[in-house]
């Protein structure tokens, strides 16, 4: 598997992230990028390919914001990463903010997700390892590509960041391969999480199909998104699927929603294949509540190999760091498999 990753991507050291009432340690680390790396075998450093697809995805005034925050925060006399405390209430007028707090909290949803020195550095890296894997399916180099990504980027809107997310680079790689004509293009989500930053992205888009596969938001994060009856809307109508699934899910259960997400994305008649890969429905994953094991993995990237669509696949969650690398090398080989 031809697979990318930049330097960069290690600018992002997060410390603390606020959750349960307290501090914690941040669980997305630059320890998870070196353990992967060591399960693995030569990687690509991405081209730059500039801004543009980032642009095509999200809003310039949120990319500004991401570039300029942190200094922003130590200018307001602050240390350490730059972490929001006072959200708006969806509703509320849009204002043009000026306090760094205030613009912390409108571009984003939780407080797990903190601004460090390198963030932007490392997030346009992750972005640019992104675009290089789908350049190297768009160039008909390699059908399958893959790119090691972090930060992740699945609950990252147009406009805001959450979820230890800021740059949606499964969105940006899908949109850069609509705009390639490799369309109709679908994003398959398996991450723990719901995607709710891709979902967003699309919601009203038909032309990309989002399917997410997930804990059930009844009872995980992030809560407000992935339920069962949300379709897309407008033009995206029926061309948004979610999947949640309870805690506890074991392979059984998992492999029945993988078909239909699989069905639905080849009824969708698409072309390209965008995967959003987790780690994190890893039974001992530390911050998660599925039951999969790293032979599943294999099995779950054989799955998804057999439609034999070009694909793309992006690195997003997954916590138990010791067992990361060894999970998504046996995702790749199930990849590979078929
Ligand atoms: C990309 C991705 O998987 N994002 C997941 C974000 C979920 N964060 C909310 C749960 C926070 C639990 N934090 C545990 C802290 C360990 N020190
Ligand atoms: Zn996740």
């Amino acid at each position: 598997m031809l697979t990318f990753c930049s330097p960069a991507q290690n600018a992002h050291a997060p410390l603390v992230e606020l959750v349960n009432g307290q501090a914690e340690a941040h669980a997305e680390t630059p320890a998870r990028l070196a353990n992967m790396l060591a399960a693995m075998g030569p990687m690509c450093a991405p081209a730059d390919h500039g801004m543009e697809a980032i642009l095509a995805v999200h809003d310039a005034d949120y990319v500004a914001f991401l570039q300029s925050a942190h200094a922003a925060w130590l200018a307001a006399g602050r240390e350490g990463d730059a972490i929001g405390y006072a959200f708006p209430v969806r509703g509320r007028r849009p204002l043009a903010l000026e306090r760094i707090d205030g613009r912390l909290g409108q571009y984003s949803f939780d407080t797990v997700t903190p601004i460090a020195a390198g963030t932007w550095e490392a997030a346009y890296g992750a972005a640019q390892s992104a675009l290089g894997a789908l350049e190297a399916v768009a160039s008909g180099e390699t059908r399958q590509a893959f790119a090691l990504c972090r930060p992740p980027g699945h609950h990252a809107g147009a406009d805001y960041f959450g979820g230890y997310c800021y740059l949606n680079n499964a969105a940006i790689a899908a949109r850069a391969a609509a705009a390639r004509g490799m369309g109709p293009v679908a994003v398959l989500d398996v991450d723990y999480h719901h995607g709710n930053g891709t979902q967003d992205i699309f919601y009203a888009d038909g032309s990309v199909f989002f399917a997410s596969i997930h804990a059930d938001p009844r009872t995980d994060f992030p809560y407000f998104w992935g339920h069962a009856e949300e379709h897309g809307t407008d033009e995206g109508e029926g061309a948004n699927l979610n999947l949640p699934l309870p805690r506890g899910t074991g392979w059984a259960t998992y492999q029945d929603a993988l078909g239909k997400a699989l069905d639905a994305v080849t009824r969708f008649g698409a072309r390209t294949l965008i995967v959003s890969y987790g780690a994190d429905t890893f039974a001992e994953d530390p911050i998660a509540q599925f039951a999969l094991t790293t032979d599943d993995m294999h099995r779950m990237g054989a799955r998804i190999g057999a439609l034999g669509l070009p694909t793309v696949t992006v690195m997003e969650g997954g916590y138990n760091v010791a067992a990361l690398g060894r999970n998504v090398a046996a995702f790749i080989a199930g990849l590979e498999s078929a």
